[in-house]
């Protein structure tokens, strides 16, 4: 089975950056973004702020008149936060993301998980291009800039993202990800918090190389079963989370172009073969069982059609997949006389009860 290509966007000082999208001329100034309580004037948070401003050391979080006091002098900008104007900007990058990815996780306003496995064929030379194009596509097309971070893995891709910003391109090929991370401190693992730190500290763990060399089963002791085996296989750069569209994970399907538009079956079933495995590993890594199949044929027309079968009882299994979508083209090519130029394969009908079932990092959160 193939490598997999995760990206990590992660738009760059997203609400300053924002605000200096309608006002160009204050780009070169430091622009602060914040939250005013509205108990005084000056009273409230600061939200973000561009880079200039950071020069003067004024961070998120930070009080209002804290980052004024910082900037006197300067000729700063405030601002008070838009959810609304940014809530709209990011929806346009995520729709331009969409095109790019099989699967696109929004995580927050500002950053989104995309797999792209199959548009750079398991390559990261492939995928630092891509990169570049999605980025050039989105400034273009929207005006933003943002990191990005590629990584065999989600927890590889956001901590590559984290490690070069703004406007960075970091890629961590799968050969490298267990050095990359080794000499982090540890709290950079989704999960380690400040009380996990001191116990760590304690145990004579400061990196994550520190922890990837523990004993899994002494830390199992420590901090139970599947947060062990969590810290275990993350400070190993290991990490199987699929990228879940949100909310929207009803089915899994992959599409892909025939190499030359034909009616030969076995021609049309290698490729769905194919399809089907890119599907069954989805569904092995969110370990649920289907009852629907179905194929989607798109004609040399660009005309297209949908056939799908219900199963009598669940199924988990690759084998069901590839005998109905054999039948349903063979059903399919019977009834229909044109060429055929894209296929795919879909499966959906999850069991409710496996679906609820949330993934580990969910608890940290
Ligand atoms: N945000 C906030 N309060 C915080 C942190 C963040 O309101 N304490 C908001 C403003 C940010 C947005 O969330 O623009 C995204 O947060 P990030 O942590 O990604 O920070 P930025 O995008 O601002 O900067 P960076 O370039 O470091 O990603
Ligand atoms: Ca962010
Ligand atoms: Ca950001």
């Amino acid at each position: 089975m193939q490598n997999r290509v995760v990206m990590l966007a992660d738009f760059d000082y997203f609400f300053a950056q924002c605000e200096e999208l309608r006002n160009p001329t204050i780009k070169d100034k430091p622009v602060v973004v914040g939250v005013y309580s509205g108990r005084t004037e000056e009273s409230g948070a600061v939200s973000t702020s561009n880079y200039i401003a950071r020069k003067y050391d004024v961070k998120s979080g930070m009080p209002l008149f804290l980052a004024k006091r910082k900037l006197e002098g300067t000729d700063a900008i405030f601002f008070k936060v838009d959810h609304e104007y940014y809530d709209y900007i990011s929806g346009r990058i995520m729709g331009i993301f969409r095109l790019y990815a099989s699967s696109l996780e929004q995580v927050s306003v500002d950053e989104a998980y995309l797999d792209v496995t199959e548009q750079v064929e398991g390559s990261f030379e492939k995928a630092i291009e891509y990169a570049q194009k999605i980025k050039v596509d989105v400034k273009t097309q929207v005006g933003i800039s943002f990191s990005i971070g590629v990584g065999p893995n989600k927890l590889v891709a956001k901590i590559a993202c984290d490690s070069q910003k703004p406007n960075g391109l970091t890629i961590v090929k799968p050969e490298q990800a267990k050095a990359f991370l080794a000499p982090l401190a540890v709290d950079r693992l989704l999960g380690v918090g400040k009380k996990t730190m001191v116990r760590m500290d304690q145990m004579g763990i400061k990196t994550i190389g520190d922890l990837a060399k523990y004993d899994c089963q002494r830390l199992i002791e420590v901090f139970g079963k599947s947060l062990g085996l969590y810290f275990h296989n993350a400070s190993n750069a290991i990490d199987n989370e699929p990228v879940v569209e949100q909310g929207e994970a009803e089915s899994i399907s992959r599409i892909g172009t025939l190499k030359q538009d034909t009616r030969d079956l076995a021609f049309i079933l290698q490729k769905t073969d194919e399809l089907t495995e890119y599907v069954f590993k989805d569904l092995m890594e969110r370990k649920l069982s289907f009852k629907l199949i179905s194929i989607y044929v798109v004609m040399v027309d660009l005309s297209s059609k949908t056939r799908s079968v219900t199963l009598d009882q669940p199924s988990k299994d690759k084998e069901t997949i590839t005998r109905n979508v054999k039948s349903l083209f063979e059903k399919f090519l019977g009834e229909s006389t044109l060429e055929i130029r894209r296929v795919g394969v879909k499966i959906s009908g999850f069991n409710k009860e496996e679906t609820h079932q949330k993934p580990l990092t969910l608890f940290f959160q």
